[in-house]
């Protein structure tokens, strides 16, 4: 019998934003750590997903997506995203079926040039279930003309196809190392964590232009009942203006149910507990522009 080597390492996901890393890594993970929603700039920080199996164990690193920052959190994400790719030993970079590479590509592939020979880059283009056979055979081409992927595999992460070949592919360039992570371990994250970012996804749900993009969430109290599978959970949503606060709460506080319900049902699936959730709206005048603010509000390292 031949003793497989088991393997080990950091992969960063890296992108624009809105190309589907966060569901990626959902996927892959099976659980939802990571908030998705259809709006750029969902994610704002590194989130860790850790993937065990029989051969590997691959640490996954979910980022905010590139893009041009537009204030103090702008700058925070974007070091996160840098961040996340120095400290990889594999690099994913995972774009749309978009039939041009424009800017906001541009700019990734310069980044990446610099990596090329030195980390695996692999190239994964996603939303794949939204175009056709010869659309996807010339994006693929238009990509392969870059020459500094190592693969370049095409998926959708929404139907969870092709998802095995990438992890599959992963394994070819991890090198033999131990588990970092006891093996039932999915995220460095703790379920304070998630239950913000359901919130805040919610928000991006359900709310428009600038309103979802100013919110921040702050957890006041998680806390089990001794006699009782159920949380009481209190959370603060801050908002940028008092103009926002109005529209976040809704006519007759209709939008901030509409937040709250959904948010305490995915709470109370995460974690298979009633939750009684209680929501106060605050407003912090222009916090994304203002650095302690920023950081208070968990985007610090
Ligand atoms: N059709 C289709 N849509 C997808 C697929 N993967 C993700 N999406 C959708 O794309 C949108 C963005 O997905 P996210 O996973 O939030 O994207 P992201 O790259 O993490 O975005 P940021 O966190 O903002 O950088 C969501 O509306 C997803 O449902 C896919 O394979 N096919
Ligand atoms: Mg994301």
């Amino acid at each position: 019998m031949i003793d497989k080597i088991f393997k080990s390492g950091y992969v960063s996901v890296i992108g624009r934003p809105n190309v589907g890393k966060s569901t990626l890594l959902n996927a892959i993970i099976g659980e939802k750590i990571s908030a998705i929603s259809s709006k750029p700039q969902t994610t704002r920080q590194n989130i860790t997903f850790i993937h065990t199996d029989e051969d590997a164990q691959i640490i996954f690193l979910d980022t905010p997506g590139i893009q041009k920052p537009k204030n103090k959190l702008g700058e925070f994400m974007l070091t996160e995203s840098k961040e996340g790719i120095e400290d990889s030993d594999v690099i994913t970079y995972i774009v749309d079926t978009s039939k041009k590479i424009g800017r906001a590509e541009r700019s990734i592939i310069d980044i990446l040039k610099e990596y090329k020979g030195k980390l695996p880059i692999i190239l994964l283009i996603n939303k794949v279930d939204t175009i056709r056979k010869d659309e996807l055979l010339e994006i693929i081409s238009m990509y392969a003309e870059e020459d500094i992927f190592d693969e370049i595999i095409p998926i959708s992460a929404m139907k969870n196809d092709g998802v095995d070949i990438y992890l599959g592919s992963l394994k070819k360039y991890l090198k033999a190392g131990p588990m970092y992570y006891p093996e039932d371990m999915i995220t460095d994250k703790n379920e304070r964590f998630i239950v913000a970012e359901i919130i805040r996804e919610k928000g991006l749900m359900y709310l428009n232009e600038e309103v979802p993009h100013g919110l921040a969430i702050s957890i006041e109290k998680f806390k089990k009942r001794e006699d009782k599978n159920m949380y009481d959970i209190d959370a603060n949503i801050y908002v940028e203006r008092d103009t926002h606060k109005g529209i976040l709460i809704g006519k007759n506080g209709s939008m901030l149910k509409r937040i709250g319900t959904e948010a305490r049902e995915d709470a109370e699936r995460l974690l298979d507990a009633k939750v009684n959730l209680q929501i106060w709206v605050k407003v912090e005048k222009n916090w994304r522009d203002r650095d302690n603010l920023v950081k208070r509000f968990g985007y610090d390292k």
